[in-house]
């Protein structure tokens, strides 16, 4: 770890950069990864570092989406897998929801270490992508995955996305929600929800929010939802950022 003090004024920004370095160190994380980091900070930046009411609102409709799933899964990527493996591993306690490591980059070895990695924190068990299930309209390794996971899933929790798999997921039928710091991204716009939000803010808020549910309120909330409006007013917010509002 570097030794930023803990009084430098984005010292939680700076320790997250350790940390994604650390996941890369370790083999968990991409290469690439890095820099899918770095432009998430950009748009943390932009946002304030701190959960925006459209994120709330978002992660509001995602705890409802979620809890009235059939069958959740938890999509496991290099980037979250060392950013909030215990979020992660906590969302699916709360839900019975198996994780699923489910990589872009194909690197040696790199899904094992993730699977390890997550059980050596705790998770009861992680699902691995085969080539028993695959999804349609998609070709990179992201389409393989496991056939009592996100194959047969109806809701997918899938954080830090690259876009095709999102596409794919949608037109395959299934709920995406998605945490993605840039709204304009093809995930961010595709998903069925998207939470504007650095993933380490997001995941406990997901959670606290699942817990506090019951039928009723959670049908009500999906239906008064709207994607498109929540992307909107996180633009806004980063336009008005930009005036120095
Ligand atoms: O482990 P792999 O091989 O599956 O690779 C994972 C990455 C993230 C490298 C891969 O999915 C990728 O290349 O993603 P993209 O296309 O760079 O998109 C990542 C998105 O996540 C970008 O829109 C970033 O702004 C956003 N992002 C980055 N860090 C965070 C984030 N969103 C929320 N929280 C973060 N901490």
């Amino acid at each position: 770890m570097s030794d930023v003090p803990k009084t430098h004024p984005r010292y939680l920004s700076l320790t997250l950069r350790d940390t994604i370095v650390a996941g890369v160190e370790q083999g968990i994380t991409s290469v690439h990864g890095l820099i899918a980091h770095g432009r998430g900070e950009a748009f943390d930046y932009l946002i304030g570092e701190t959960t925006q009411p459209f994120a709330t609102e978002a992660i509001h409709a995602a705890a409802a989406m979620l809890y009235l799933a059939e069958h959740p899964v938890i999509s496991v990527n290099g980037n979250v897998a060392a950013l909030a493996p215990d979020g992660l591993i906590e969302l699916g306690r709360i839900l019975n929801a198996p994780l699923e490591v489910n990589i872009f980059h194909t690197e040696t070895g790199r899904e094992q270490r993730i699977r390890e990695y997550l059980l050596r924190h705790g998770a009861p068990d992680v699902l691995m992508p085969t080539t028993e299930a695959q999804l349609s309209y998609i070709d990179s390794n992201r389409k393989f995955v496991h056939p009592n996971g996100i194959f047969k899933a109806d809701v997918v929790f899938v954080p830090l996305e690259d876009g095709d798999r999102c596409e794919a997921l949608r037109q395959m039928g299934k709920a995406v929600v998605t945490v993605d710091l840039n709204p304009m991204s093809r995930t961010a716009k595709q998903a069925s929800i998207t939470i504007v939000d650095n993933v380490v803010r997001a995941l406990p808020l997901l959670c606290e929010g699942i817990r506090d549910f019951s039928d009723p309120s959670a049908q009500d909330t999906l239906k008064r939802y709207s994607n498109a409006a929540v992307l909107k007013e996180a633009l806004r917010h980063i336009s008005r950022s930009g005036n120095g509002d």
